[in-house]
């Protein structure tokens, strides 16, 4: 035996060894007639941008959390579960503190634990103890949930602590949180390979009793004010089934079709998902968590049922949310109002894109792809996990968004009144290791959908354990390398994902770059088919054969169906699975005003230094940074960049919720020379505006523009040659903070003001008059606003050039 052959009959036996370990990775098919099933690692090991990721989630983010919501942190969530034990066992107990559902946020941050407990750390001492910390929370932590349910498994500490009736409220949301109870139970489980049940029989326990409770007659029946049990009920179905036998999980997937076929029975509305019988809708609307949750229930549905009407309605949901309501950075829900999806082509660029709502567009691609097997709903999986949910959290593992808008200068939460998200934006993208492969119901389909760098065995698969290792700098390179240690030769299909960039018909692409991918196999080039978005590779399978895949990563200039008026005029731009942002600080003028003309030349180039390292693009006078890095530096960031000024201007000016107008000033209008409408995007970019640290909102019904610390802007504004002028402003006058800055004409100073409850509670104006020369011979001037050092400039509410009074 020579070396290559001991070495790799070394990995035979490990991964044979592994395979007791991990006896059952691969979800049953018994229970689900389904296309694909999906392929849960017990253990993996990453490199590469994932485990950068992770580590970020793991060291920083999760502890963060986990502080916050100990006694004594912003939160104090897990109060409101001591209190609730401390009442079941009749001592005094807390005070209940935070929204009804707080529960929520602990049981979905412990799942993101459990699911990073499943990195293996191997040499990185940091992560290790990041994990052991990890660990030990869960260990505190389990005894005080179990505490808190009653012996009938009911298990809602609002209700317990305040000893309301059960299932009064729907706005008190027990269904919602009890479905993350289910989740946690069911990670949990996975998590110890069953060594540790005590989550699991707590989520069973709570099962039952809703299942005792609800049901057709004599039981009850309730409306779901918040979707999410269903799904829930689904995953610890698949468990159940798994654990128990075939057949055992079955009740509570027909308790989760009891919901969703009842729901549209009480108070129906679309808001939350009761307007219509589930399967015979067809927009995408309403609160829009609640939605892809609810989306996310039917298509487990039309899995475990194998229910074509469920299927249907799913394949409508879907093609509508995503043909016509998606963003490029793959968030949903543009409305703030009921935080809900819009109109069809309603994608204004500060909409709102809950995290939540990303987590649960996740879900619901992962379902649909096992029912449908199509590399599709990978693709808008990989672009919601790649850019609106990476960019949800910032570099520094510290703050979140709520909210995902595209264009935005708002940074970054630590902790939120309703922090929802903060576990759940861990645990969807935690779970990467979980979405990276599916296998067919046979087990001789191995898809590869993510392409993320590390090792794993796949159990169970055409008869033996699966080695399967991806080399890969993805998303920053587009070479793929997996090598396959099946135990002997072994006969299977491997089908490689080649993403289509494109995967909603709002958005083309340029180049296109659909057929620009190669594939060898032990440095053989092949020519394989696609099939549903996969190149399909089947032959015998040797150890250590490796397939090379080489995906195109050219940066593209996207473009806007025209019926999304706030892309007219707009461009933006993606590399691979990323989309760009432009920002504030990277240009004199404000990201939402950045020029990118057509013709640009644009290169891609590794930046080390920027942002923990990416891939920045430039052209001339222009950088854009990948999206999910985006805000981590101040002012402001925007992904659809002005390429056409005029049209720009004009589809600004008609977009959903316009700025309101400055009232007028008929005392000055008669020596008016020029005037900019402050905030208004037209007349800004008419008068050229540049800045840093900029930004525009509303106060009192009155649009303003100021700089950020240190920060500037300018306008160029039209000037009679040779008459006696002023600048002319307009300021608030109960201002506060340090707002102490220049007025530059032409680059030199004309005067300076500080603003400090100059005139409580009203707008005051202030004259600057222009020396002679700078207005000498000129038809126009810049007129900039510079903060001194460590101060703002600003808020402005006016600015005109006047002719001076008589
Ligand atoms: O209502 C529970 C959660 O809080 C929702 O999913 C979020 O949108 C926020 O309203
Ligand atoms: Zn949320």
């Amino acid at each position: 035996m020579n070396l290559t052959k001991l070495g790799m009959a070394i990995v035979v036996a490990a991964i044979a060894i592994a395979t007791v370990a991990f006896a059952s990775d691969i979800e049953p098919c018994r229970a689900e007639p389904a296309t694909l099933q999906a392929v849960r690692l017990r253990q993996i090991e990453l490199d590469g941008f994932w485990l950068q990721q992770g580590k970020r989630l793991i060291e920083k983010w999760l502890p963060h959390c986990i502080a916050q919501m100990e006694p004594g942190g912003a939160g104090q969530e897990l109060a409101n579960l001591i209190a609730a034990g401390q009442v079941i066992r009749g001592e005094p107990h807390g005070r209940y503190t935070g929204a009804p559902w707080s529960d929520a946020y602990i049981y979905n941050t412990l799942e993101a634990v459990c699911l990073a407990l499943a990195i293996d750390a191997r040499d990185d001492g940091e992560l290790a103890a990041a994990q052991a910390r990890l660990s030990a929370t869960l260990d505190q932590w389990i005894p005080i949930i179990l505490a808190a349910q009653l012996p009938d498994g009911y298990l809602h500490s609002f209700h317990t602590v305040h000893g309301h009736p059960r299932f009064s409220n729907i706005g008190w949301h027990e269904f919602y949180v009890m479905g993350y109870l289910l989740e946690l139970g069911v990670a949990h489980y996975r998590a110890t390979a069953g060594r540790d049940r005590r989550l699991y029989d707590a989520a069973i326990r709570c099962a039952d009793q809703l299942d005792r409770t609800f049901g057709p007659p004599p039981k009850r029946t309730w409306k779901n004010g918040h979707p999410g049990l269903e799904y829930a009920l689904c995953r610890l179905a698949r468990l159940v089934d798994e654990v128990a036998g075939p057949g055992a999980g079955a009740r509570y997937a027909r308790l989760a079709k009891f919901f969703l076929d009842h729901q549209h029975e009480l108070e129906p509305n679309s808001y939350d998902q009761s307007n219509l019988p589930a399967i015979e809708m067809v927009q995408a609307e309403g609160h829009a968590v609640r939605a892809t949750y609810f989306y996310t229930a039917m298509a487990d549905l039309a899995l475990m049922l194998d229910d074509p009407a469920y299927g249907d309605a799913v394949d409508r949901l879907w093609t509508n949310a995503i043909q016509r309501k998606h963003y490029l950075t793959g968030g949903v829900g543009a409305s703030p109002r009921g935080e809900a999806f819009g109109a069809d082509f309603d994608l204004c660029n500060d909409g709102y894109c809950e995290s939540c709502a990303s987590c649960g567009l996740s879900f619901w691609a992962a379902r649909v792809h096992r029912l449908r097997g199509d590399g599709h709903f990978v693709d808008v999986q990989e672009r919601v996990l790649y850019n609106n949910l990476l960019g949800a959290v910032d570099l520094a593992g510290e703050n979140f968004f709520y909210q995902n808008p595209l264009a935005s200068d708002h940074p970054r939460y630590a902790w939120h009144g309703c922090p929802c998200c903060v576990g759940n934006i861990p645990r969807t993208l935690l779970s990467i290791k979980d979405l990276m492969y599916s296998t067919n119901s046979s087990r001789d389909t191995l898809y590869v959908n993510h392409f993320v760098g590390g090792k794993a065995t796949i159990a169970d698969f055409v008869a033996g354990p699966l080695g399967v290792r991806q080399e890969t700098e993805y998303p920053w390179k587009g070479e793929v390398q997996i090598t396959l240690w099946p135990p002997a030769t072994r006969e299977f299909e491997l089908r490689l994902r080649i993403p289509r960039r494109t995967e909603s018909e709002l958005y083309t692409a340029e180049p296109d770059v659909a057929n620009k991918y190669c594939v060898s196999i032990n440095g053989q080039t092949q020519k394989p088919e696609i099939e549903k978005g996969y190149v399909v590779l089947r032959r015998a399978w040797q150890p250590a054969d490796k397939v090379v895949l080489s995906l195109p990563l050219d940066v593209q200039r996207v473009r806007c169906d025209e019926r999304v008026a706030a892309n007219r005029g707009r461009v933006a731009v993606q590399r691979g699975p990323l989309t760009y942002s432009v920002e504030d600080v990277d240009h004199a003028i404000p990201a939402s005003h950045t020029v990118l003309k057509p013709d640009a030349a644009l290169r891609a180039t590794w930046q080390p230094d920027l942002l923990g390292g990416v891939i920045a693009i430039d052209g001339p006078a222009f950088r854009a940074i990948p999206n999910y890095a985006r805000l981590n530096r101040g002012g402001g960031a925007a992904v659809w960049i002005v390429e056409d000024p005029e049209r720009a201007a004009a589809a600004a000016a008609t977009s959903r919720s316009p700025r309101p107008e400055p009232p007028s000033r008929p005392d000055l209008d008669p020596r008016t020379v020029d005037r900019v409408a402050i905030g208004h995007f037209e007349s800004e970019l008419q008068h050229d505006l540049q800045g840093q640290r900029t930004a525009s909102e509303v106060f009192r019904d009155r649009p303003w523009r100021h700089a950020d610390v240190d920060g500037w802007f300018s306008y160029r504004l039209a000037v009679k040659p040779n008459v006696p002028q002023s600048v002319h402003v307009v300021y608030w006058g109960s201002e506060q903070g340090a707002r102490r800055f220049d007025i530059l004409v032409d680059g030199q100073k004309i005067a300076g003001q500080a603003l400090l409850r100059n005139r409580p509670e009203t707008f005051f104006d202030a004259e600057y008059p222009i020396p002679r020369n700078l207005v000498q011979d000129k038809d126009n001037i810049s007129v900039r606003l510079q903060a001194r050092p460590g101060a703002m400039a600003g808020g402005v509410f006016g600015l005109r050039i006047v002719e001076v009074k008589r």
